[in-house]
């Protein structure tokens, strides 16, 4: 395996500017033939040769010619196996190749492929060189001029690739075709092309000047009833893009593709985006509400690609963050807009510290800029994306909306039409505002999980409130962080200073604030950068945390605090020392939630009561137990029910009755927060099961949460709750996993919820019950969906993946071992669950090291999987 290095990046002596395709589709049998015509690249001095890019286990070469004649191998050509090489081509050349594939048997879902009966693609990063030779890098641009695709008509009456439809016709024995021509200047990971027997939806939307677009949503014939979401979501994008940033849809057709097997969420090909069905399909049956946020947020990500990252796209693969990380902050911010602010930035944050900082502190840990890889594949990560994205949040946290607004139009007025570098885009952002960012560029280069500790000190004599910030970090200098601050009167609970930000851009940095009496600080509102936030002496002040926690007029900071005050209850129940004073706090937290004071969303409460999850506790751990963790949270959660077991039953009754009242199922924000407040209810309850009464009781009320439920939220609710009863509650458990299952009538989405919900219910066994789950006739290895939802899925059920006896990690090695065959995207991602055993205490590290040795030694290994395990071995 070769690794490739940031700082190599060499631009390309050649550039092939335009692209001509024919894809002849037969069964078993696909030839590509191909026309690239090749120019010099004119800020490179001399010449050479072209190199193209070609996977030789994947694409057959029939022929390779210049004007109609055959080049002579060796003398006019090289081949490798990565690899072709044309001498010395003059400019204006005019190269042809044929070769031929077989989709049919990929697969790794990368290049073209099927899934179920479609033909598809995916390209991104390295696929094209999958299909055809080609200089496949984001800095070689082309026009694709004329696609066309050719198949039988019966079986594949749709044939559809990027841009404008220019061509189409029968041909003789049953075949078609149709040509497709891209205006837009592209890399080839944009290119896509889907052929099939699909449904469809249609509409319109027209952009703020008068451009009329055409959009279609398309997937396979029986779930067209589920497109509409998207299709609502997708216009929904598309306004807000308008409203946000000025930026318009540029050509007259936008398709949307749903296909099965997906090794990921989806990917923006230009005009033609191709997405997993999870995030297309949706209805009111099948959908939870998640389910239904997570489709308008990826419809939106993939929509808002098309200008950060198509329009402008990346110079080369170690900038991925440029177009992943300010998407992610788009897809974001329109989600918040969409539904509610406030709760969106909780979700977000709970995902940065429960997986971006556990990457970060693995073997994996990256910048968000890495420095080198072996795969790319294996670069689209936490840190890329959602660090990325936090990083994006920070310019316009310092800037502010208007100046983020007039550094991203900076940006396009430089970049449009090119490949760029993260520099270019933190110049843009320097140059719009006239500010220096220089030192702010270090979070491009620092991986790693920054910690910032506090310490204050009040001067009743001069009213003088100083706040303390000492920043460590992995880089030698000091980050430029923003640390929002707000101060809040002791006394009152007023807020006497609103929220500020402040430059923390030395090691260790006083803040002074004229105050008229002490204050409790409020830090890091809004989780203002990605940092870990402590204080100084090493215990927290719980007396502030449940000021804030009750007082604090940021939403965020409050649950923060609240969260902050389980989490020490739930570490001093771990080591024994649990103090009664802790724990009246957390009550008298949790309580005041409960009634409601100072909320006015259902989702904030929700949240609000929730335990921090087993993962973000982990991140709190230097040596991660996560057995304990898992009994002393079940234990805090344990004793919070029992003390307000008579307020929760009130309120989940009270709940009961709004959501009736609320009527048919809708999924606006209000509706969401009622069901999702109810749910936790009902979590509480559930979670009283000692005795064989208390079972009884829990498994009924759960069993009546089902069959009562209002649609997919409620059911999988009741259904997770159910999933992990035993005793009294076996039947019921029994009953209704065989009611889900017999009620999903074999639809794969509700299949996939099906096997996860038993991959992560807490039972003795439950290792065992996957295991049986794996020979299950709707369980296969090939589709990455189906896959994950068992065998991923299982790897998060902490106690019983990281079971001392080991039994976990060896049935994740021996899996792996027959997955890698088949798809090494999705291995490797797997294999990322055993590569933190440095975290872990002795024993379980070592049965952990243990798998990946084995993995290591494996022969054939991809070079995906290879990566992971031989860097986690380090
Ligand atoms: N750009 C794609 C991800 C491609 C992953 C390649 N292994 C989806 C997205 O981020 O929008
Ligand atoms: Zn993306």
């Amino acid at each position: 395996p070769v690794e490739v290095f940031r700082t190599d990046y060499k631009p390309l002596p050649h550039l092939v500017t335009k692209i001509n395709m024919d894809f002849v589709i037969e069964n078993g049998k696909t030839t590509v033939t191909s026309e690239l015509f090749i120019e010099p690249n004119s800020s490179v001095e001399g010449g050479g040769d072209l190199v193209l890019d070609g996977d030789e286990s994947c694409v057959k070469l029939m022929s390779v010619s210049i004007d109609g004649k055959e080049l002579e191998k060796g003398k006019e050509y090289d081949l490798e196996p990565q690899k072709m090489i044309i001498k010395s081509p003059a400019p204006g050349t005019v190269l042809k190749t044929v070769v031929e594939i077989v989709p049919e048997e990929n697969t790794q879902l990368s290049g073209l492929y099927k899934s179920g009966p479609m033909y598809c693609s995916q390209c991104e990063a390295m696929g094209f060189r999958r299909i055809t030779y080609y200089p496949d890098r984001p800095d070689n641009m082309a026009v694709f001029e004329n696609i066309r695709l050719e198949a039988d008509e019966k079986d594949y009456p749709v044939l559809l690739s990027n841009g404008n439809l220019v061509d189409s016709g029968k041909l003789e024995n049953g075949r078609h075709f149709a040509s497709w021509s891209d205006p837009f200047p592209k890399p080839s990971y944009l290119f896509a092309a889907v052929v099939g027997n699909l449904g469809y939806i249609e509409d319109t939307y027209t952009t703020t000047s008068g451009r009329e677009v055409k959009l279609g949503v398309y997937s396979e014939k029986e779930n067209v009833d589920k497109l509409h979401y998207a299709m609502d979501s997708l216009k929904r994008s598309m306004k807000w893009d308008e409203d946000k940033f000025g930026l318009e849809y540029d050509l007259d057709l936008y398709n949307i593709v749903a296909v099965e097997s997906f090794n990921m969420g989806a990917m923006e090909n230009k005009g033609l985006n191709v997405f997993n069905t999870a995030y297309v399909l949706a209805d009111k049956d099948t959908a939870s509400d998640a389910d239904f946020e997570r489709v308008e947020g990826v419809i939106g990500h993939e929509y808002f690609h098309n200008w950060t990252g198509n329009r402008v796209t990346c110079r080369d693969w170690f900038q991925l963050t440029l177009k992943e990380g300010l998407t992610v902050f788009r897809d974001q911010e329109f989600s918040g807009d969409m539904n509610s602010n406030a709760v969106k930035r909780i979700e977000d944050v709970r995902m940065v510290r429960a997986r971006q900082f556990a990457e970060d502190a693995g073997p994996m840990a990256h910048p968000i800029r890495p420095e080198s890889y072996i795969s790319m594949d294996n670069f689209y990560t936490a840190t890329v994306y959602v660090k990325g994205a936090e990083v994006i949040r920070m310019y316009n946290t310092l800037l502010g909306t208007e100046g983020f607004r007039k550094g991203m139009d900076l940006y396009f007025e430089r970049h449009d039409g090119t490949g760029v570098t993260c520099d270019d885009f933190l110049q843009a952002m320097a140059d719009a505002n006239d500010v220096d960012l220089s030192q702010f560029s270090l979070w491009y280069s620092t991986p790693g999980t920054p910690t910032v500790k506090y310490s204050s000190a009040y001067d009743a004599s001069t009213g003088v409130f100083s706040l303390t910030l000492e920043q460590e970090s992995k880089s030698d200098k000091p980050l430029h962080i923003p640390v929002s601050v707000g101060l809040m009167d002791k006394e009152s609970g007023e807020e006497v200073v609103p929220t500020t930000v402040l430059d923390l851009k030395e090691s260790k940095q006083t803040f002074e604030f004229n105050v008229k009496g002490d204050v409790v600080p409020s830090i890091l509102r809004d989780f203002s950068a990605p940092v870990k936030l402590m204080p100084d002496s090493g215990a927290v002040d719980e007396e502030a945390l449940a000021f804030l926690a009750a007082e604090d007029t940021d939403g965020f900071n409050r649950w923060e605090a609240g969260q902050r005050l389980y989490t020490s209850s739930i570490f001093q129940n771990m080591n024994g020392k649990e103090s009664e004073k802790t724990l009246q706090y957390v009550f008298d937290a949790f309580e005041r939630t409960l009634k409601g004071e100072k909320l006015d969303d259902y989702s904030i409460q929700a949240y609000a009561l929730l335990l921090p999850t087993e993962a973000t506790l982990s991140e709190e751990m230097e040596i991660i137990d996560p057995t304990a963790i898992h009994k002393a949270r079940g234990a805090v959660k344990q004793k919070i029910a029992r003390k307000f077991q008579n307020e929760i039953s009130a309120k989940y009754e009270e709940l009961s009755g709004l959501v009736e009242a609320d009527g048919e199922l809708s999924v606006d924000a209000k509706s969401i927060g009622l069901r999702r407040l109810r749910n936790v209810m009902l979590e509480y309850l559930c979670s009283i099961k000692e005795t064989p009464e208390e079972q009884k009781a829990a498994a009924e009320l759960a069993k009546k949460h089902f069959e009562n439920a209002s649609g997919m939220t409620d059911k999988m609710a009741a259904l997770s709750a159910l999933a992990s009863m035993e005793g009294k509650g076996t039947e019921a458990r029994d009953w209704a996993l065989q009611k889900f299952y017999d009620d999903a009538d074999g639809y794969s989405l509700v299949v996939d919820k099906w096997f996860s919900v038993q991959a992560l219910a807490n039972l003795p066994d439950v290792l065992d019950r996957v295991k049986k789950l794996t020979k299950h006739p709707d369980f296969t290895l090939e589709v990455p969906n189906r896959c994950r939802s068992l065998v991923s899925v299982f790897t998060m059920n902490a106690p019983a993946f990281h079971n001392p006896s080991g039994e976990g990690y060896k049935f994740i090695g021996e899996l792996l071992v027959e997955l890698d065959k088949l798809n090494p995207q999705v291995s490797s991602r797997l294999a990322s669950s055993l590569i933190r055993w440095r975290r872990y205490d002795e024993k379980l590290g070592a049965l952990m090291k243990a798998e990946l040795e084995k993995l290591k030694a494996m022969k054939p290994i991809s070079e995906d999987l290879y990566e992971i395990v031989s860097k986690a071995l380090d």
